[in-house]
């Protein structure tokens, strides 16, 4: 009797891809009003009152802070329009966008 022979059923991982991500950072000035720049926070990133204040502080004495990450469209979109907001007030609030590690 010829013997079974049992073939490895080996599994292919499907591939999922997995869009790069970029942070958008809150950089601190000396000029922007604190509770401006809560507002923006809110306003563009959907933050709560208590998240957006941190955010806010953590920038005003380390510097900068990270506030979300998203794809690489959408940060520049709400970076663009959290600084133009602070422009159309005279301020020089400035978010900028960096990539992941
Ligand atoms: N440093 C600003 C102030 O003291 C507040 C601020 C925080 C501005 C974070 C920009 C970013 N009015």
């Amino acid at each position: 009797m010829p013997e079974t022979v049992i073939k490895p059923r080996v599994k292919t991982q499907p591939k999922t891809e997995r869009p790069k991500l970029y942070k958008v950072i809150l950089v601190n000035d000396d000029f922007t009003p604190r509770e401006f720049v809560v507002t923006v926070l809110k306003g563009e990133f959907k933050l709560s009152e208590d998240q957006a204040h941190r955010v806010m502080i953590t920038a005003h004495t380390r510097g900068v802070c990270v506030v979300a990450v998203f794809t690489k469209d959408v940060a520049e979109t709400k970076a663009t329009r959290a600084t133009d907001a602070g422009k159309a007030k005279g301020y020089p609030l400035l978010f900028t966008v960096e990539p992941e590690e």
